[in-house]
């Protein structure tokens, strides 16, 4: 069967030829990889539970990117779309989501994670210390974790997105712009949302504080 047909099947963006075991294959490394991440950020979360005064964990979430999205990417990128170019340069086809109360809580699990023995860190964005101009404010992290078949390991990128809960909800609305095809409204809401940025981030950091006076640490 030719790999246009297995696009048809499995509904894949055309003009992306990957074929079925290419497919499967894809999401079967990149789960395992995603789990991986998945499982260490519980378990410190039950850590926290157990022993912590409080939880810094609010939320994980994760997902596989979608063939649609991988190939938007590659086309953005002026990539070929080509499944081993790909695997190498597409790091966030495995994507999880951590968001926690405050912003120091943020780079507290980035280096209980990074600190792991089998995650390595590839490469990190920090877009709460340099926020993109539109506002969005998160902290990246491409991490790679081995996943280990019957045998042979491969290392499998998984991107670890960190944010306020405040960020998160800001994100969430800024990126259903994507889909406004009206440009003047489009306009106005884009940058009413990167002012609501900035008092978003005024109030994280106004929280912590008041955490921090709380708690006693200041
Ligand atoms: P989706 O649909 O969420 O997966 P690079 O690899 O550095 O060349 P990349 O991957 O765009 O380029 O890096 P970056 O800036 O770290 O962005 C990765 C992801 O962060 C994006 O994935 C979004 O999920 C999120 N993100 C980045 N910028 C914004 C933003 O301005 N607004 C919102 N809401 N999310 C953002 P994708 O593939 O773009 O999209």
């Amino acid at each position: 069967m030719s790999k246009e047909t297995y696009n048809d099947i499995l509904d894949l963006p055309v003009g992306f030829p990957i074929s079925f075991q290419e497919v499967r294959e894809l999401h079967m490394l990149y789960t395992c990889a995603m789990r991986e991440i998945c499982a260490k950020l519980e378990n410190l979360s039950q850590e926290f539970e157990l022993k912590q005064a409080r939880n810094p964990i609010q939320h994980i979430k994760n997902r596989i990117k979608s063939p649609e999205s991988i190939r938007n990417k590659m086309n953005r990128k002026g990539l070929m779309l080509d499944y081993e170019i790909m695997r190498k340069e597409i790091l966030d086809i495995a994507g999880v989501r951590v968001t926690c109360s405050y912003i120091e809580d943020i780079y507290a699990i980035a280096d209980m994670l990074i600190w792991q023995d089998n995650v390595t860190l590839i490469r990190e964005k920090d877009y709460i210390a340099s926020p993109k101009p539109n506002g969005y404010r998160s902290f990246h992290l491409i991490v790679t974790v081995p996943v280990y078949f019957s045998n042979e390991k491969q290392m499998i990128p998984v991107e670890i997105q960190m944010r306020t809960l405040a960020m998160d909800f800001w994100a969430c609305l800024e990126h259903q712009l994507r889909y406004k095809p009206s440009k003047e409204v489009s306009n106005i809401v884009r940058s009413q949302l990167t002012s609501l940025a900035g008092k978003m981030f005024d109030a994280d950091m106004e929280m912590q504080q008041i955490y921090q006076k709380i708690s006693g640490f200041s």
